[in-house]
């Protein structure tokens, strides 16, 4: 490097780094305040598993792995793991991620025939030296961790793929075809919070096709020292936002968990322009001190609350 262009690079170095030096400053730190959950959409079995585990006194990411395995195996449950729509091919393909209180986190995308995504995701966090594995890698580390491969395709998935290819018409439909995704945070009695979310994608999507929901930073995102966000919806419209940091960055910043999600929305809005009477987003945010949020572009979207008393259906306002 020629010593004039070091110089004015390490000149740019100190100035950013007393920047960023005088913004820490202003950058709050939550304390906790007793367990608590949040949860995407009305999943009152999945809190509930999550709840279970922190009143054991284990980890959020314990209780995030529970309480997301609930929905991946309920077959009912047409956008998450078992029983999943699946993509235009008629395979179901699946997408999570998790993110603990230090800051590591794991994904895995376009997983095929194993069960349950959050817990590989988990895995790759744990024993792997990668953040994402996708497709055939992302399967083949899941059997050599021992999971084992099982059929995902329902006879009522099947049935409707097979209806849709009738028509073969791709359009999402608002809270309809697109929605349980379940993207779930959680404060463990230690006071530290972890993420994860979990989903088959869109129905009838382009085969290798991969949406937000394990993403980090748009489908998930966590802060010890803040809090965590996590997302649901239209993933080609939270990517383009980068959501859930966002959320988390806003609340570092001093906003509530509830204006944050709308920020976060209303930046999806702005950018969406004519499409967003066709697809929905929405955001819940789950503060280091309890505190909570949720907002969508569109009515229809809810999402639970559970702490040491029981649990909430919460429906927030929408923007439109
Ligand atoms: C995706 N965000 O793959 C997911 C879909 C979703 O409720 O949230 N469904 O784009």
């Amino acid at each position: 490097m020629k010593r004039r262009t070091f110089f004015s690079l390490s000149a740019m170095g100190s100035a950013s780094l007393l920047f960023a030096k005088s913004k820490l400053n202003t950058v709050r730190h939550y304390q906790g305040s007793g367990i608590k959950v949040i949860a995407t959409w009305n999943v009152p079995n999945a809190v509930d598993a999550a709840l279970e585990q922190l009143n054991q006194s284990a980890s959020a990411l314990d209780a995030i792995e529970a309480g997301c395995r609930v929905e991946e195996s309920d077959v009912s449950n047409s956008s998450v793991g078992k029983g999943g729509l699946p993509d235009r091919e008629g395979i179901v393909t699946l997408d999570a991620c998790v993110m603990d209180a230090q800051g590591n986190a794991g994904s895995v995308v376009f997983l095929e025939e194993i069960e349950h995504p959050i817990s590989v995701a988990r895995k790759v966090m744990e024993n792997s030296p990668h953040v994402i594995l996708a497709g055939e890698g992302a399967q083949q580390f899941a059997l050599e961790q021992g999971f084992k491969k099982t059929n995902l395709l329902t006879e009522s998935s099947k049935a409707a793929w097979e209806k849709w290819l009738e028509t073969a018409q791709y359009k999402p439909i608002i809270n309809i075809e697109n929605h349980d995704t379940i993207g779930m945070l959680a404060i463990d009695n230690e006071g530290n919070i972890s993420g994860g979310c979990t989903t088959s994608g869109l129905a009838y999507k382009m085969r290798g096709r991969v949406g937000d929901s394990p993403i980090i930073g748009s489908g998930l995102f966590i802060d010890n020292e803040v809090g965590g966000a996590t997302a649901t919806g239209m993933g080609e419209e939270i990517l383009k936002s980068v959501g859930s940091f966002l959320i988390v960055e806003l609340m570092r910043q001093g906003m509530h968990p509830q204006q944050a999600c709308e920020e976060a929305v209303r930046r999806i809005v702005k950018k969406g322009g004519d499409r967003v009477k066709d697809f929905q987003a929405g955001f819940v945010a789950l503060r280091k001190d309890g505190e909570t949020g949720g907002f969508a572009i569109h009515p229809g979207f809810n999402y639970t609350v559970g702490d040491e008393k029981g649990k909430t259906l919460l429906t927030p306002s929408t923007l439109l």
